[in-house]
């Protein structure tokens, strides 16, 4: 098989790193690449993070010329103003990739001018756009499966063991307790919880990234309700 590459690019904090954690469960590193991080997700599959300072990019492209790039996304920060001429610069190291979407991160700070940039850019690229939170995990599940059409990206095995969660209180006392102010999305995921199945599985169920089901899993242990065991 051919290597393949799923390549994050877009300004610095708009959340490519976040993304990279959120949706594939990768411990990508936090610190700004001083030109791109790479993942190899196994078989031949990798998952890179571009710089997002415009001076790293004329480097960038004369390596990225090279990567078979199955998938690029551009990555914008919902919050910011981008002009579409900004952003066409961080596209132009992966203009080669076989598909494109455009991710309007950060969903719940929406500023109209970049909303409007990020539909210029998807015209040009004729991309699939997608607007997503790290944050509240908006978007994320639809933009999981869009990427899984062409790049496998499961979760890798955490070396350390899974996480198996387990319920402090019954269930049905949890449900009945109007004061704890739980989502329906919150109840769903304590009723796969029974102290076997691991984070990975109750993901799978509810087809949500693992990495979100964690983070809504650590919201509802620091409320008491469950406990999180690593499992060697
Ligand atoms: N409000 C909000 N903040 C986010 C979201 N996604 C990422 N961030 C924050 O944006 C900042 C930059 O994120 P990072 O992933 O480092 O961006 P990168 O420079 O593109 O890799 C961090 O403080 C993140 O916590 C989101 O969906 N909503
Ligand atoms: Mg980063």
């Amino acid at each position: 098989m051919p290597r393949k590459f799923l390549v994050f690019t877009g300004p610095k904090g708009s959340g490519k790193t976040t993304l990279i954690r959120t949706l594939l469960g990768i411990e990508a590193k936090t610190d700004e690449p001083s030109y791109y991080h790479s993942y190899s997700i196994g078989d031949d599959v990798y998952v890179v993070e571009i710089a997002g300072k415009p001076e790293a990019l004329r480097l960038v492209q004369t390596v990225a010329s090279r990567w078979e790039i199955d998938t690029a996304l551009l990555v914008l920060d919902a919050s910011s103003t981008i002009s579409p001429r900004e952003a066409f610069e961080y596209v132009r190291p992966v203009r080669h990739a076989r598909r494109f979407a455009v991710i309007l991160n950060k969903a719940e700070t929406v500023s109209p001018q970049t909303r409007k940039t990020a539909e210029v850019m998807a015209h040009e690229l004729k991309a699939a756009t997608f607007t997503v939170s790290c944050k509240t995990g908006e978007g994320l599940p639809e933009l999981s499966s869009w990427l899984r059409e062409s790049i496998p990206v499961e979760a890798p095995k955490r070396a350390g063991g899974v996480i198996v969660p387990a319920l402090l209180r019954p269930l049905e006392e949890i449900a009945r307790d109007a004061s704890l102010g739980l989502t329906d999305d919150e109840l769903k995921i304590l009723s796969l919880v029974d102290g076997r199945r691991d984070v990975k599985e109750i993901s799978r169920l509810l087809a949500q990234p693992p990495f979100l089901v964690l983070v809504k899993l650590r919201k509802l242990k620091a409320k008491g309700l469950v406990d999180l065991k690593l499992v060697i």
